[in-house]
């Protein structure tokens, strides 16, 4: 059983923001792109929230729902700077950060000593320091596993906590709205709520079979994420899992032997990028990605640790047919088997 934290800064910008001006501390107050520079929001500060304002909103719309809104442009060596001191003050609790970006980060403190092993006291601790040390308050989520500190640290936003616990994961998780899961985007929201199913215990429901004839892949991830389970670890560093090479034509690729012609470019360049990997790489499966001309996209993967032009025009075509319309886009990669690179991670031989 592991004790997973996951740390999140409150509406990060805006707080470095709002730290160093004071008149910016009782204000709806954004930080982003102009409005009439077509600019949008990068974030805001919690009493622009009220007003409705969001991020990746256009700055003309959030000056609609907010006319009192100040937005200013970012200053982003400064935040890289207050995510580095941030990220030491995690580095004094444990080695096993994940970052995710510059203001959230996984900590694994399983094996962690301090505060008897208690994660919610390390939690504590560290949205403590954070402040006064930075400035910034952050948001902390204690979990079982990284999905649900993910979700738990957004519970009580901001300046918040929130501790599930093992025994809480069954409960917690069967009152969970379903777009909150891990990989859940309002595309599969949508089409979980034609099939009648908006919380967790609605998916508990559905089998795995049923799941995975829907979903494919991500129908067992369904599976698995609606009883709370997730075996994802921390991953201190990130291990490439693919490599690709894709290709945006400037004219559509109006037929099938179009898009077969440009196999040979794309498997050129792909393997060139492959060759210049550190390490011996294996690759243990191959994918062709399209998008067409709707900007829907598909990808065919095949499992094979050998790999050869050939093989890419049968993936293509399955793809092609998934969608029968012009493609704007072609995409090859390898999917790369990271047994041994993980192995020599743990021991600390890799770079
Ligand atoms: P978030 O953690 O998603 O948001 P936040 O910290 O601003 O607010 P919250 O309290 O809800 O966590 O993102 C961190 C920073 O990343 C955010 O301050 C600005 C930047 N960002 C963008 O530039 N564009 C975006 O669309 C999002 C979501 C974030
Ligand atoms: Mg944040
Ligand atoms: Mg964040």
């Amino acid at each position: 059983m592991r004790k997973i934290i996951h740390c999140d800064c409150d509406c990060f910008f805006a707080a470095v923001e709002m730290r160093d001006n004071p008149e910016y501390r009782d204000i709806p107050l954004a930080v982003g792109g102009r409005s009439d520079r077509r600019g949008v929001i990068a974030t805001c500060n919690y009493k622009a929230r009220a007003f409705g304002v969001r991020s990746a909103m256009a700055t003309a719309y959030a000056l609609k729902l907010c006319p009192t809104l100040t937005v200013i442009p970012g200053q982003m060596e400064k935040y890289r700077q207050v995510s580095r001191q941030i990220m030491q003050i995690y580095r004094e609790v444990t080695d096993n950060i994940e970052p995710l970006s510059l203001d959230e980060a996984y900590l694994d403190v399983s094996d962690s000593e301090l505060f008897q092993g208690s994660a919610t006291r390390i939690a504590e601790m560290l949205r403590c320091r954070v402040s006064e040390v930075t400035g910034i308050t952050i948001s902390a989520g204690v979990a079982p596993n990284k999905f649900l500190a993910k979700v738990a640290s957004d519970w009580n936003k901001p300046d918040g906590l929130c501790v599930i616990r093992p025994d809480q994961v069954e409960e917690f998780v069967e009152n969970l709205a379903v777009k909150k899961l891990h990989g859940v985007g309002s595309k599969t929201a949508e089409k979980l709520e034609v099939m009648g199913v908006t919380t967790c215990a609605d998916l508990k429901k559905l089998s795995r079979v049923h799941l995975a004839e829907h979903f494919g892949r991500f129908g067992e991830r369904l599976f698995e994420l609606s009883r709370g389970v997730d075996n994802r670890a921390v991953v201190t560093q990130r291990v490439r899992k693919s490599i690709s090479v894709e290709h945006t034509f400037s004219k559509d690729l109006k037929t099938i032997e179009e898009s077969l012609s440009h196999i040979p470019e794309l498997y050129l360049e792909l393997q060139r990028r492959f060759s210049q990997l550190p390490g011996d790489r294996a690759i243990q499966g191959i994918f062709v990605k399209l998008k067409f001309n709707d900007f829907t996209q598909t990808t065919i993967e095949h499992r094979s640790t050998v790999h050869d032009e050939s093989l890419y025009s049968g993936l293509m075509k399955q793809g092609y047919q998934r969608g029968n319309k012009p493609v704007r886009l072609l995409g090859l990669g390898f999917r790369l088997d990271n047994r041994e690179t993980e192995a020599l991670q743990q021991l600390s031989l890799w770079p």
